[in-house]
């Protein structure tokens, strides 16, 4: 399965405002394809410089697409239903919220810069609501969520798993294997956590420590300082920045709608993640469109450089899910594939994928072949490496099968 990225918060923050401009598509023609199977799950991008620029290509994409140098590479993402407190117990649409979470790489959590809204999304006093009271509150519920998957029959667990001589991260790993725990995410939290090696002697309070551990590793969380184009979000913003271990994204989704659907339209020109756009067609812009458009270029683009749409999306992937990006070709003087396309395909791998890990997630007979591959340079240069070899963010790589 691919990256997965789950947009979460309370009501009314705008998360759909979010969904919906981050998957308006960013190009003209999305050349790939993809079915919408669900309202809430579409498909967004992250953005990086395409190699064809480093190499003096011309590229031809199969899975991505590539505008002015910049590679836009798919990602599932999710809306999630709006979460109140107690969520975790059931109330509101709690358990659908959970459930849509499950098997996320990793969290967009919207909260109001503005401050506009009170603890269950319904508006108040505008600068009246501190978002980092929302992160908190986030925080304890998907760690009083796990806790109870975690605790569920939890002296019946125990007890078989002693008699059966299990090991303490596998019998934790089955529990939680319906949230896309790995046994690696275990590990990590276990040694995090430092709770007892026996989980016999688990009390309630090392079990919630070790589900709140499980969350830090296993729903690694962005912050996305949304409306940031109102009053109060600049100290907002900065109090968040202050208070919260998670990275602090500034964006307005609103701008970000508007600024997709009206290059859609052809009205501007405008990609993703840029500080500014042109109008091509003002004969054409209503009053309005042009007032609007000035308000985001004043309010939003000089202020903050760029929606933050973008931004968010990138440090999801890249920074917080730890991905990064890898160019698979089959041709190593023409960077192609057999059909001639120039750097076809973008693979998000984890950081600390070997390139025989690469090759089985290509094909598995890739993987059960592979001889040795080639990481190809701009210079024209090629280093020979081993089935070892970790991947770099970038690498070009030629994998050579026995
Ligand atoms: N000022 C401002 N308002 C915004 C921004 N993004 C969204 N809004 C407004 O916030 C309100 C809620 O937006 P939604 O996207 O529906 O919020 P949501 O989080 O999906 O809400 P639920 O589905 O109820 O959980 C709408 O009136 C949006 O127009 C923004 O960047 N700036
Ligand atoms: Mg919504």
């Amino acid at each position: 399965m691919g990256v997965q990225v789950g947009i979460v918060g309370k009501p009314n923050v705008g998360k759909s405002t979010f969904f919906a401009a981050a998957t308006l598509s960013p190009v003209e023609t999305g050349n790939y394809p993809f079915t919408t199977v669900d309202p809430n799950k579409g498909v967004a991008h992250v953005v990086d410089e395409c190699p064809c620029r480093r190499f003096g290509v011309e590229c031809d994409p199969r899975n991505s697409e590539c505008v002015d140098g910049r590679r836009f590479v798919p990602v599932e993402l999710i809306d999630v239903a709006g979460l109140v407190p107690g969520a975790h117990e059931g109330r509101g649409l709690g358990n659908q919220f959970l459930d849509d979470l499950r098997q996320a790489t990793v969290l967009i959590h919207v909260v109001d810069a503005a401050g506009a809204t009170d603890e269950e999304g319904r508006p108040c006093e505008p600068c009246s609501r501190d978002p980092v009271e929302d992160v908190r509150f986030l925080e304890r519920e998907l760690d009083e969520w796990i806790a109870g998957i975690l605790s569920r029959d939890w002296d019946r667990t125990v007890k078989r798993a002693s008699l059966e001589k299990k090991p303490v991260s596998e019998v934790l790993r089955e529990r939680l294997a319906g949230i896309g725990v790995s046994l690696e995410d275990v590990e990590r939290a276990l040694d995090e956590s430092g709770v007892p090696d026996n989980l016999e002697e688990w009390s309630e309070e090392d079990l919630r420590r070790f589900a709140r551990e499980i969350r830090r590793v296993n729903k690694p969380m962005v912050i996305a300082a949304n409306k940031a184009d109102v009053d109060c979000a600049e100290e907002y913003i900065e109090r968040l920045k202050r208070e919260v271990e998670y990275p602090v994204v500034p964006t307005c989704a609103e701008a970000e709608l508007a600024l997709r659907r009206a290059a859609e339209r052809g009205l501007i020109r405008y990609l993703p993640g840029e500080g500014d756009f042109e109008v091509l067609k003002e004969d054409e812009l209503s009053d309005r469109q042009r007032e609007a458009l000035e308000f985001i270029r004043e309010r939003v683009l000089e202020r903050w450089g760029s929606t933050g749409v973008q931004e968010a999306l990138n440090t999801a992937v890249f920074d917080v899910a730890g991905m990064i990006l890898v160019y698979p070709v089959e041709n190593e003087s023409k960077l192609s594939d057999s059909e001639g396309r120039v750097l076809p395909d973008a693979f998000l791998v984890r950081k600390g994928t070997t390139v025989r890990e690469l090759a089985y997630k290509i094909h598995t007979d890739l993987g059960q072949s592979f001889n040795r591959a080639v990481v190809l340079r701009p210079d024209g240069s090629r280093e020979v490496v081993g089935e070892d070899y970790e991947l770099e963010h970038g690498d070009v790589v030629k994998i050579q099968t026995s």
